[in-house]
């Protein structure tokens, strides 16, 4: 029986995971997630049920993702600072049979009958990969709220294989993090690819550069990061050496979520005696691209396709472009065993994304080189905004603010920014222009409505928007001309 941990099947006294103090060897992980199926169980959850997670950086949340994984029901991760207008739509539309939380009190402004994750014990229940979803993750589009991906067992294997041979990666690894865990990148490269291989995970609960160099002395081997992450560990360690030394002694540094700008790959480099290997990838495909492990880094690269992963760049009629000549742009375009099954109660934003012969196109712009290389240029959509490597569609953030009386009109863009890749900007026209609304009231309704991350980090008053002739908001001159 292929098993999706199998480790966690013989489990034995090797670390699993330690998150600030607390501690777990494979033996106890088996039986404290044995103990939350046994805890569904009792519930009369069924395989195949939702069961909703408030992804408090805790090793009680991790023993209860893991929980449902070997009990086949799918987690619904929740952000633990959702705010009430984006939690009630993602509660409404995954309808979970329960929600948990380690500490249901910090969420209970938000989930009055949220169920604590005490600590119990019982034998680990077996389950083969399969295709039933494993995970249900909320991701944003250019309209709208955000739309529920569902992701299958069969592909959260099947990605994390790939990444194994891409990166070498064994039981021998011990993985540092600090990113959240309701995103592909923190919960299923950096949580489920380290028990997939068998290997450590040493989770820093809050992101700070001291932090992560403690977790990499304490015997890290590979960090995951968002390039925010890496130009705040550039800057901090340019002026700390022990914190560099911590950097130059992982044998391997891994970005994604967003593009690392070449600047920060030198910076790194320059650090910590060894550069930062990408990969690119997406929360309805997994990670579908990465430079090897086994050469140098490649600045500006995402590498070419994991083992598994057909990849090609389409032109705006979606058919295939031959060219490898790292200059002829198209958009990327993947199949194969990592998609996602589709979102949930939205077949028509699936059909828009994947084609009949099931290949999902990604809406990123790409190029390609001779030796099948990867460099990501840019997004179809100007609507789409990454920032810190969260993506926030315009259209949430929009409508958002457009509850504000004092707000006419808005268009929220995203702007060039050092230390976030793109910083969420809002031009507000305002009802009335003696009396604009107060923008830290505006950034506070994203803030407290939605989520954190999704603020504007600044609002811009202007008397109108640009748009065409058809009445189009026209974004690329907001960009082109931030001064509106
Ligand atoms: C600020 N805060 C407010 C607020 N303003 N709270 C309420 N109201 C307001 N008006 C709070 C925040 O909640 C937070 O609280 C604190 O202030 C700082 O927030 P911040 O400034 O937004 O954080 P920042 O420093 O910008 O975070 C940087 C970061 C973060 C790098 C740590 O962006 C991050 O974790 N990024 C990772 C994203 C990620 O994992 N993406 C993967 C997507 S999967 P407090 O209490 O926390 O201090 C994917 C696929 C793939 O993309 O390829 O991987
Ligand atoms: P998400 O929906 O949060 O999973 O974000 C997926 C998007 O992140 C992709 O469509 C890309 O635009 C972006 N992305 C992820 N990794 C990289 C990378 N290494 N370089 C550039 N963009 C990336």
């Amino acid at each position: 029986m292929a098993l999706l941990f199998p480790r966690l099947a013989f489990p034995d006294d090797r670390l699993a995971l330690q998150v600030g103090d607390a501690a777990l060897s494979y033996a106890q992980l088996a039986r404290a997630a044995g103990g939350h199926a046994a805890r569904l169980a009792e519930l009369d959850v069924q395989p195949g049920d939702r069961v909703a997670v408030w992804t408090q950086p805790d090793v009680a949340t991790l023993v209860a993702l893991v929980g449902h994984a070997l009990a086949g029901v799918t987690s619904v991760p929740l952000n633990p600072k959702l705010g009430p207008r984006e939690l009630g739509h993602i509660l409404s539309d995954a309808a979970p049979a329960h929600v948990f939380a380690a500490d249901p009190a910090a969420v209970a402004d938000r989930t009055p009958d949220a169920k604590p994750l005490p600590h119990r014990e019982a034998e680990a229940p077996r389950r083969a990969v399969d295709e039933a979803p494993l995970l249900l993750l909320y991701t944003s589009g250019t309209t709208g709220m955000p739309k529920g991906a569902l992701i299958p067992a069969r592909a959260v294997a099947a990605n994390l294989d790939g990444l194994a041979r891409a990166w070498a990666w064994t039981d021998a690894d011990e993985v540092v993090h600090a990113l959240p865990l309701f995103h592909v990148h923190g919960l299923v490269l950096g949580a489920f690819g380290s028990l997939r291989v068998g290997g450590a995970l040493r989770y820093v609960p809050r992101f700070s550069p001291e932090a992560i160099a403690a977790a990499l002395d304490a015997g890290g081997t590979m960090l995951f990061a968002v390039p925010t992450m890496y130009h705040r560990l550039a800057d901090a360690g340019e002026a700390d050496p022990a914190l560099a030394k911590a950097l130059a002694g992982a044998r391997l540094l891994v970005s994604g979520s967003a593009g690392l700008p070449v600047r920060e790959h030198r910076r790194i480099e320059a650090l910590a005696g060894r550069g930062v290997h990408e990969r690119y990838g997406l929360t309805e495909t997994l990670i579908n691209c990465a430079v090897r492990a086994s050469g140098p880094p490649r600045p500006g690269y995402v590498g070419p396709p994991l083992d598994g992963v057909e990849l090609r760049l389409v032109d705006d009629d979606r058919q295939p472009l031959d060219a490898r000549d790292d200059a002829t742009l198209g958009e990327v375009a993947v199949r194969g065993p990592s998609v996602f099954l589709g979102y949930l109660n939205r077949p028509d934003a699936t059909a828009a994304v994947r084609d009949e012969e099931g290949w999902f196109y990604t809406g990123d712009l790409a190029t390609r080189t001779a030796d099948g290389a990867i460099r990501i240029v840019g997004r179809r959509s100007v609507d789409l905004i990454k920032t810190g490597g969260y993506k926030v569609g315009a259209g949430e953030v929009e409508a958002c603010l457009l509850e504000d009386p004092g707000v006419a009109e808005v268009a929220v863009v995203g702007l060039p920014d050092e230390d976030l890749g793109e910083r969420i900007v809002a031009f507000v026209v305002p009802r009335d222009a003696a009396t604009p609304p107060d923008p830290a009231a505006l950034i506070d309704a994203v803030a407290k409505g939605l989520t954190p991350h999704k603020r504007p980090r600044e609002v811009r008053f202007v008397s109108a928007l640009p748009r065409n002739a058809m009445g189009k908001v026209q974004k690329k001159k907001l960009h082109a001309d931030p001064s509106g």
